[in-house]
């Protein structure tokens, strides 16, 4: 295993730090630890896997009802040598825990993409989100791999991956119900669909949108709104966006929708010569925009900014005078092994995201937003109780490298912060494993913000990448897991993961 043993990883990041503490120092043609094939959440595994009754050390606390989901690319088909980690077939898992027990399933998110390689017994999609390089075979076929994130509706899980519809799946088996998803009809059957749409804290309803809405390279973005129980569209409205480059998060408050656009840019001419589809436009600027939900979109406005990246949002709200969208920032290339548009090196301290909170008047009358860092964090996968997507927070939750250490040799943590404080605890998991997003799970469908568990992956980096669930009180992290639910083999690859609370399961 090519892990840099010693290095404790997090985020997208990690991997090149590690590789660059690694020995034999900063190799940049081999995958960087935390990459497939060499550690970290992104290894691919290729087993689908069935264990009921995990083994677990601690307890299980009899109150915790509901299941921890996660996708994330786990290629069917070696990937070619200039081919992304963040290509592959979405491999899905789940920890049912109920009853003081876990069961751990994990099956592949079986979209039409699948199906073909595995009738094919090859990759007929090579390169990361190239259709120009495409085998002929698939002209016309859906894309969608659903491995970036995943949701609960009605009763399915939906495996997402920006550029396609969602993948639908059985919540308790796993097993692919629809490969193309489309709300009933409600959507088009080419309409890509964000990877982090939010529920509505008020009437729990969806709110997503599609970037690239108009085909490959439009500038169009479409914003809906979706019924939780008849999933028929509620509302939608088609915006323009001052650049196409990747919208990868939005936020949506009780009455506006927020987009912030970052110049990871659309580059055909590189997808041409059988690249990927973006490179990083470092003379590009940032725009944050926001109009009215519900509305037809003619009031949106932006407010510039100098070159950053952002890629998730963690939470965000407003106070009747000012919009507040807190995201992680980069100063450069969040990732850095995405090519920059001017040929220039990987920049490793550039991809360092820290939160940041971003503000704008309501009033419009602001040129340009401001922005504020929260945490000395660095924390590219922030998340916050769901239940708040939509109104104001209080708490946030990620996975970082302990800040008080230098990062090369920086322990993985999970931290909890408290926004209202602005202070943070931190549980150190140190520097022999890496750990994955976490999620929150809430005590009850009641309890208050911030009272339950978080809960999250870590990778054994000294064991093959043997994996434990470990499992947080949320209110005290720095205690350490009051849980660990031991899997005998490695967890399948992670970006994005989900607590379905027990309530939510049909019956
Ligand atoms: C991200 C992940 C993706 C992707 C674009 O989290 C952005 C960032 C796993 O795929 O295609
Ligand atoms: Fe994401």
């Amino acid at each position: 295993m090519g892990t840099a043993a010693g290095v404790g990883a997090v985020g997208f990041n990690a991997a090149a730090h590690a590789a660059d503490a690694a020995p034999g120092g900063s190799d940049l043609s081999r995958p960087p630890a935390g990459a497939p094939g060499s550690g970290g959440q992104f290894s691919l595994l290729r087993a689908e896997v069935t264990i009921n009754d995990c083994e677990v050390d601690g307890k299980i606390p009899a109150e915790l009802d509901g299941g921890f989901y996660a996708t994330g690319p786990d290629p069917q088909y070696p990937r070619l040598p200039n081919n992304i980690l963040f290509d592959g077939e979405g491999h899905v898992r789940m920890f049912r825990i109920q009853n003081g027990r876990v069961d751990y399933r994990t099956r592949y998110a079986k979209g039409e993409r699948y199906q073909l390689q595995d009738k094919a017994r090859r990759s007929l999609y090579p390169m990361y989100r190239n259709p120009y390089m495409d085998d002929p075979s698939v002209k016309g076929k859906s894309r969608a791999t659903g491995n970036t994130h995943v949701i609960n509706h009605k009763g399915m899980i939906l495996a997402l991956k920006e550029d396609s519809p969602p993948i639908a799946m059985d919540l308790n088996t796993l097993e692919t119900v629809d490969a193309i998803f489309t709300f009933g009809g409600e959507l088009p059957s080419t309409q890509p669909f964000t990877a982090h749409p939010k529920v509505c804290s008020l009437t729990g309803n969806l709110l997503g949108f599609g970037y690239e809405a108009e085909g490959l390279g439009s500038d169009v973005v479409s914003v809906f709104e979706i019924d939780k129980t008849t999933s028929k569209k509620l509302w939608e409205t088609k915006i323009k966006v001052p650049y196409v480059g990747m919208i990868h998060d939005f936020g949506v408050s009780e009455k506006y929708v927020m987009f912030f656009c970052v110049p990871m840019t659309i580059d055909i001419p590189q997808m041409k010569r059988g690249g990927i589809h973006w490179s990083w436009d470092r003379s590009g600027k940032t725009y944050f925009g926001f109009f009215r939900r519900g509305g037809d979109g003619k009031d949106l406005k932006w407010f510039e900014g100098p070159t950053r990246s952002g890629t998730h949002t963690m939470g965000v709200f407003d106070d009747g005078k000012k919009l507040y969208f807190d995201t992680e920032i980069t100063a450069g290339n969040p990732f850095p092994f995405m090519p920059n548009k001017d040929g220039s090196p990987p920049d490793f301290k550039g991809a360092e995201s820290y939160l940041h909170r971003i503000s704008v008047p309501l009033n419009g009358k602001a040129k340009s937003y401001d922005i504020e860092k929260l945490y000395p964090l660095s924390a590219p996968l922030p998340r916050q109780d769901d239940r708040y997507n939509t109104v104001p927070y209080r708490y946030g939750y990620a996975a970082c490298p302990d800040p008080a250490v230098d990062r090369r040799a920086a322990g993985a943590c999970y931290a909890r912060m408290d926004l209202q404080t602005r202070t943070y605890k931190l549980w150190n998991a140190g520097t022999r494993i890496s750990l994955a997003e976490p999620v929150f799970a809430p005590r009850s469908a009641t309890s208050p913000e911030g009272e339950g568990y978080l809960m999250g992956i870590a990778y054994h980096l000294d064991q093959n990448l043997r994996s434990d669930l470990v499992i947080l009180d949320a209110q005290r992290v720095e205690a350490g897991p009051i849980a660990t639910v031991k899997l005998p083999v490695q967890a399948s690859p992670q970006v994005h993961g989900l607590w379905v609370r027990g309530d939510l399961y049909p019956t």
